[in-house]
């Protein structure tokens, strides 16, 4: 595959675009880089350049967060085609499911290679033929995995991310621009300034094109809330992605027990000063991609901009609850990352139980003592309805300081 790649690129009919390079450093230092120290698009471009050099020959893990999103799973597909150039092999790696009906079908479509290691799975791997990890539209934080990477010294290498900073991390190559729409644009962004030559006549190619244009697309509510930069990413992939193939992944249906969710999140829904928030209970592991997508519903109904939504969430492979919230705003002065840590704080090791991008945020707050299965349905609810309470009231001080629901 590597050299199909390789010798693709010297066909590629797009000549490299380095006179559009120069437009792409001008409007990286326009909004200014948030979270390195590179001057310009140029300077990141040679920084990987370098980095990817350095590991020639090597065999790299591509870790996403555990649900990965269609940005994850095209951002971690392009990453891969890029470093075969320089002979890295890698593994694309996630913990959790696939759960959205969109992210199956685009991996059903496309074939984006991504692998499901559980806990158990990567304790039984051969870790020794891996000499680096790769962060992709995440920083470690919402992996399962990663702990175990840092346990097994594995260094990582790069970090491509458009959240904010979720606190220390060491790497040789760090690119994480929060004025960003998706991480895919910054993939793309590698590609257009020539780390790889698209060619439209590479069926992987125009696969992958299709998986960054649907990546860019739904980080940024189908463009409505992209930048610039996203545009530009989404206008270079025009040429190479197949329309088609992204209208199908697009038309994949919602599955009986999403809209179970979205029932029950417009049933429980409690709305205050332009705030709804929805508790729906337990769910299934394999259905949590239905709390965003409740969250995505109930923020467009009228005189509403912030949407939260969370349930509890049963892991069976691992034995462990935990609640799981997704928050969707379309208020520009509410910053999701800086909301999610002041209501919720931290664990006991400093922690954030979740952060933030443009518009949109999660959480995940492991129960602990409080987790585990219990037969009694009495049981159950008594814990729903504690937590329930325990977690609009945090999010209500926010929302109403003046209002204190314990004390009603
Ligand atoms: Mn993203």
């Amino acid at each position: 595959m590597t050299s199909d790649i390789l010798q693709a690129s010297y066909e590629s009919e797009f000549p490299t675009e380095t006179k559009s390079l120069e437009t792409l450093s001008e409007i990286s230092l326009l909004h200014g880089n948030n979270g390195n120290s590179y001057s310009s698009v140029r300077t990141i471009i040679e920084k990987l350049r370098q980095t990817l050099e350095n590991h020639r020959g090597e065999r790299q893990i591509i870790l996403t967060q555990d649900f990965p999103d269609p940005d994850a799973l095209s951002s971690a597909w392009a990453y891969q085609l890029i470093a075969q150039q320089y002979d890295i092999e890698s593994d694309i790696v996630y913990a959790g499911t696939l759960s959205h009906q969109e992210n199956i079908a685009l991996v059903r479509l496309t074939g984006v290679p991504a692998k499901r290691w559980t806990i158990q799975t990567f304790k039984e791997q051969d870790l020794s033929q891996y000499q680096g990890c790769v962060l992709v539209d995440g920083q470690g934080t919402n992996s399962q995995l990663f702990p175990l990477i840092k346990q097994a010294h594995l260094p990582v290498v790069v970090v491509i991310d458009h959240h904010s900073k979720q606190g220390d991390l060491q790497s040789e190559f760090i690119d994480i621009r929060t004025h960003v729409g998706s991480t895919a644009t910054l993939l793309t962004q590698y590609i257009q300034s020539g780390l790889l030559q698209f060619n439209t006549s590479n069926n992987i190619h125009i696969k992958c094109a299709t998986a960054l244009m649907h990546g860019v697309r739904s980080d940024t509510n189908q463009l409505k809330q992209a930048q610039e930069i996203d545009f530009l990413a989404a206008a270079y992939l025009s040429r190479f992605y197949d329309a088609q193939l992204l209208n199908s992944v697009l038309c994949s249906a919602r599955s009986r027990r999403v809209m179970d969710v979205i029932e029950r999140a417009l049933s429980k829904r409690m709305i205050k000063n332009n705030f709804t928030i929805a508790g729906v209970g337990y769910l299934r592991y394999e259905d949590r991609d239905a709390i965003p997508q409740a969250a995505d519903f109930l923020v467009t109904e009228e005189n509403i901009h912030t949407a939260v939504v969370y349930g509890i969430v049963h892991d069976e492979d691992d034995e462990r609850e935990l609640v799981i919230g997704s928050l969707r705003t379309n208020k520009l002065t509410l910053d999701p990352d800086e909301f999610i840590k002041e209501a919720f704080g931290q664990d006991s090791h400093g922690r954030f139980f979740g952060g933030g991008r443009y518009m949109a945020g999660g959480f995940e707050i492991p129960l602990g003592f409080l987790g585990g299965f219990n037969e009694k349905a009495d049981y159950a609810k008594l814990k729903w309805e504690v937590l329930d309470l325990q977690i609009k009231q945090k999010l209500l001080r926010l929302v109403n300081p003046d209002d204190d629901i314990l004390h009603r």
